[in-house]
């Protein structure tokens, strides 16, 4: 696979002269200066795409061409938002630039409520505390139906946390769930609005009335109305899979498992409707097999997520090392190495350690951290070449 790896534009402290030396070859990136739902202009894309080539790497991916909420509830202006979508995406097209990753997650695009969760050795990464969500939910938020979804236990751990919390410990939480996992990945919230919580409650009540189904057909009417632009440029969408893949603050999540995706990839029939093989996210479902979803759907994954997580007995999730947890990498490596080398892959998410610690990473995108985990599986892509050229499997 084309090792990739998520960079931030010009302002990323991690140059494209670092990643040349740890043997990247295809940078994942966007336009983060561009507000959510404007267009991406044939001018800015080529501007970023040559100063990519002149670092002698190449613009693999897109992540994220990111999707209005107004598409996803089917707000009064959603026509207007596609036409400028589908403009973006013409004019990636002519740029020459083809793989778009994308998500249709309800107002938060991915939830942690721990961005340095230590581990004994000093290191740390996210983390994802069951009782401490329930808590956001039902003493920050105050969200009218947020009970239904706990169980007494959890509901009286959450309220034993409400009384001992300090303010200093709410705060931190608060930003960690709706500002800095979202600020950076052109979502909701920035790090500079004021009062973070009233604009998320005003988000959460556009999705009044929106179930699962409503949220399926939202999705499909988007792709049917993009798929003739990217059958002009041969585009491949290629849907991120919810993370965590389960439904949060009473909004629906519809590509989390099996039948989600199998669902999806049929409702538009077409090759360019394809998906972002996230195994991090999807192995934070108990029931979900990773290496068996990734053979069921390699022929219509596009780009390839590898990070792996483990399940706590009381539903918290760590990230794991990418060489241990659910997602089984090495089987994952295994498939798509075998069956369709030539996908762009990224390490997702590393630990912080050794310097990375002040330096204001975004969270989840550390340097070593994910440098340790492009190494490791760098390590495991060849010994699968190897076994393939010696055709043992
Ligand atoms: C988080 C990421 C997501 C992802 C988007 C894709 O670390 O995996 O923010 O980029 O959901 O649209």
């Amino acid at each position: 696979m084309e090792k990739t790896w998520r960079w931030f534009g010009k302002k990323d402290k991690i140059t494209l002269n670092m990643l040349k030396q740890i043997g990247v070859e295809g940078i994942v990136t966007a336009l983060h200066d561009i507000p959510n739902g404007e267009v991406w202009s044939l001018e800015a894309i080529a501007d970023m795409k040559q100063y990519i080539e002149s670092a002698g790497l190449r613009w693999s991916v897109v992540e994220s061409l990111p999707v209005s909420e107004s598409i996803k509830y089917a707000g009064q202006d959603r026509d207007k938002l596609i036409d400028s979508y589908i403009i973006s995406l013409a004019n990636l097209g002519r740029a020459g630039i083809k793989t778009i990753c994308y998500n249709f997650m309800p107002v938060l695009d991915w939830a942690r409520t721990d961005l340095e969760y230590k581990w004994s050795d000093g290191s740390s990464s996210l983390y994802f505390d069951k009782i401490k969500f329930a808590y956001f939910e039902l003493y920050v938020l105050q969200r009218k139906d947020a009970k239904n979804d706990y169980t007494v236990e959890e509901q009286s751990l959450a309220k034993k946390m409400k009384e001992t919390i300090t303010e200093e410990e709410k705060d931190k939480l608060i930003d960690a769930i709706i500002v800095k996992t979202q600020g950076f990945v052109n979502g909701n919230i920035k790090e500079n609005d004021k009062n973070p919580v009233a604009i998320f409650k005003n988000l959460l009540a556009l999705y009044k009335g929106i179930d699962r189904e409503k949220l399926r057909q939202n999705l499909m009417y988007f792709l049917e109305k993009i798929m003739p632009v990217c059958d002009e440029y041969g585009i491949d969408m290629c849907i991120h899979p919810d993370d965590p893949p389960r439904s949060l603050l009473g909004l629906p999540r519809i590509v989390t498992n099996e039948t989600d995706i199998e669902w999806l990839l049929k409702a538009v029939d077409n090759p360019h409707n394809g998906l972002t093989f996230c195994a991090g996210s999807l192995s934070a479902d108990s029931q979900n097999n990773v290496p068996v979803l990734a053979k069921k759907f390699v022929s219509r994954t596009k780009f390839v997520h590898l990070r792996s997580t483990n399940i706590m007995p009381n539903g918290d999730f760590i990230e794991a090392s990418h060489l241990e947890g659910r997602a089984n990498l090495i089987e994952v490596v295994r498939i798509f190495e075998k069956e369709n080398p030539s996908l762009p892959m990224r390490i997702d998410h590393g630990r912080l350690m050794l310097d990375d610690a002040d330096k204001g990473y975004n969270a989840g995108y550390s340097f070593h951290g994910r440098m340790l985990g492009l190494a490791q599986m760098d390590g495991v892509m060849a010994t699968v070449r190897n076994e393939i050229k010696k055709q043992l499997i």
